[in-house]
């Protein structure tokens, strides 16, 4: 056994007394916490990954680096520690820096390790093996890079790869290990001493006095307040926090994606199934870890109605505020304590006006009336509603499995219809709505939180991570996968009339992605009805076996791009 081989070598006296930069980046990882790596193994970084191991970090090894980079950066968003990737020279660093990327965009702290090749020959560009400059390239796609040349600067290379990632606005940060540094050899006391146990790595933020007053009076002069939860607020981990403080304000809350479960969403304030009318008809509007991004229409336009409203905002990045519309009350500071600043003196509270809280409430009602029936339906083919409405009661059954979620009509009616009822349980394509995020999210999940996990995927979701099924059932991950069959990408019906090819949107018909999990020992069930999908999912949750479900929907069921149709050029010129 490798790890035994290690522990067990006979340390002679000279050898006890010196250390090398394998060892010091492992035992720098360990001094901070770090304690699992997602990656793959190759030139320079394979014997890292396998003594790493031996030392007792959880080394999980993926089938592409993109998913494994995914699963870092969601590891991350869970756990506010930053997740790890793992990565070879540039290839392998190329896969990973995409989800480095996309960690960066979504605020998830993460730090890519790569192995680089040999700099003299990098740099004169004579043509080493697998020569890139790494570091150029990750620099501008993300937080944060570093680059350490030298044994004695691994610790201080960590430390500050871990307060740039979790401190203030968290992000990707990228490690740059060239092959020489880990075989460098130094006296081991001094390499113990130059390690760096980073002492509150993410400070707290306090906002200012005058800044939380200045957002309680703005909001308590609304007609119609709104608050928005984004996954910054769902990030920060202050959950008792924020649920008092919405609640003591009384006003409708609109969860992001990622939001949802902050509060159930079945909570009474929850507005989640009144959107357009919140939106259009609030007066003030409170952001908590939420940008106004495209996501939300960047606060103005139809979406936004023409009424006059005054926007708060609640977050840690001061650059944030006005970015798209004026913020009348930005209040700086990481959420828990702003949160906790406001409920300190916010005093007697008054109730928003009974007639906004009413129309808010009978909107909503009105909406889940009259999607109630949809989700009972018990057609075959399956379309998206039925389906859905079996995962909702699923979910709702097992408030603790974390929900992954991507596609585009699966991504978007799914959001809709399974209610979240505790926070961080959903996990999502976010701020880029990226696929591919479903096996390394999943893995990350079931890892980090050791709860089941349900993912929910888009055929053409799938497609992007699908070969980490084999690590799914590699690693025994309580993991069951719903692929909503749809022979494609929002349809499964486009024809090509120009040629023999298929058109560029459909995949083979009647697939059978159950039978990919089955190559590895997992569990595969080809459902055909809700009936049939109840009962293979409740299954799978239950004994926690890796699981495939091809659940079959009608290829007509969905439409283009979900509910962002509007956003294809050609809409727009259909518009003009
Ligand atoms: P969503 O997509 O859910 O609307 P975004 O990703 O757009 O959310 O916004 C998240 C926001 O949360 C970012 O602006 C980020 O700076 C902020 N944020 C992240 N963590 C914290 C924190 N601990 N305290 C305050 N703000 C935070
Ligand atoms: N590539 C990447 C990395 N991200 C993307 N978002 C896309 C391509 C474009 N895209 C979407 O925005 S959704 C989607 C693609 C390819 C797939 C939708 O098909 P699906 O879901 O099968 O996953 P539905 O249920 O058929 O709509
Ligand atoms: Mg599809």
């Amino acid at each position: 056994m490798a790890d035994a081989a290690v522990k067990e070598k006979p340390a002679d006296a000279a050898e006890a007394q010196l250390t090398d930069g394998f060892n010091l980046l492992i035992d720098a990882l360990k001094l901070n916490g770090l304690d699992t790596i997602y990656g793959v193994p190759g030139i320079p970084i394979t014997d890292f990954g396998r003594m790493a191991q031996a030392a007792g970090i959880r080394v999980l090894s993926f089938r592409h680096e993109q998913n494994a980079g995914y699963a870092a950066s969601i590891a991350g968003f869970l756990t506010k520690k930053p997740g790890v990737c793992l990565t070879v020279s540039a290839p392998g660093f190329l896969n990973g820096l995409t989800a480095l990327a996309h960690a960066t965009t979504n605020c998830f702290p993460m730090i890519l390790l790569s192995g680089s090749s040999e700099r003299e020959i990098v740099d004169l560009q004579q043509g080493d093996y697998e020569e890139m400059d790494q570091l150029a390239i990750a620099k501008p796609l993300c937080k944060a890079a570093y680059r350490v040349l030298h044994a004695q600067d691994i610790g201080i290379g960590l430390a500050r790869a871990i307060r740039a990632a979790v401190s203030g606005r968290p992000g990707g940060v990228y490690l740059d290990l060239p092959a020489k540094l880990f075989g460098q050899v130094m006296d081991a006391e001094k390499g113990k001493n130059s390690l760096v146990k980073v002492i509150d790595a993410a400070p707290a933020q306090i906002p200012s006095p005058d800044s939380v007053k200045r957002a309680l009076d703005v909001l308590k002069s609304a007609k119609r307040p709104l608050i928005i939860l984004g996954k910054g607020a769902a990030y920060a981990q202050a959950d008792d926090a924020i649920r008092a403080f919405v609640e003591k304000t009384g006003a409708p809350f609109l969860p992001m994606s990622m939001g949802k479960g902050l509060l159930p969403d079945t909570h009474p304030q929850c507005a989640g199934a009144a959107r357009s009318t919140v939106l259009k008809d609030s007066d003030v509007v409170m952001l908590i870890g939420a940008r106004l991004n495209w996501l939300l229409s960047h606060g103005k336009g139809k979406a936004w109605g023409d009424a006059p409203k005054k926007f708060i905002q609640v977050d840690i990045e001061p650059k944030e505020m006005d970015s798209n519309v004026e913020i009348v009350a930005p209040v700086v500071g990481d959420i828990g304590s702003c949160v906790g600043a406001m409920l300190g003196v916010m005093g007697n509270w008054p109730a928003p006006p009974a007639d906004w809280v009413k129309t808010v409430t009978s909107k909503r009602d009105e909406n889940v009336a009259k999607m109630a029936p949809r989700l009972m339906n018990n057609n075959v083919p399956m379309d998206y509603h039925g389906a859905l409405g079996v995962l909702r009661d699923v979910v709702k059954a097992r408030p603790d499995a974390i929900l992954v979620n991507e596609g585009a009509n699966t991504l978007d009616l799914a959001r809709g219809i399974i209610d979240v009822y505790k926070p961080r349980k959903r996990i999502d394509v976010g701020t880029w709505g990226i696929m591919g995020i479903g096996m390394g999210y999943a893995i990350a999940a079931a890892v980090e939180t050791g709860k089941p996990v349900l993912c929910v995927e888009g055929d053409s979701a799938f497609g992007f991570s699908g070969m980490e099924v084999e690590t799914i059932c590699r690693y025994k991950l309580p993991v069951c996968i719903v692929i909503f069959n749809n022979d494609g990408i929002y349809r499964g019906t486009d024809v090509n009339n120009a040629s023999a090819d298929p058109a560029t949107t459909v995949f083979v018909k009647g697939s059978r992605y159950d039978k990919m999990i089955e190559a590895f020992g997992g569990t595969g069930v080809n459902a055909t009805s809700p009936d049939e999908l109840r009962r293979a999912v409740n299954e799978a949750m239950d004994s926690g076996k890796p699981t495939l479900i091809n659940a079959v929907i009608d290829p007509k069921a969905g439409s283009e791009s979900g509910r962002i149709g509007n956003l294809n050029p050609q809409s727009a010129l259909k518009k003009k």
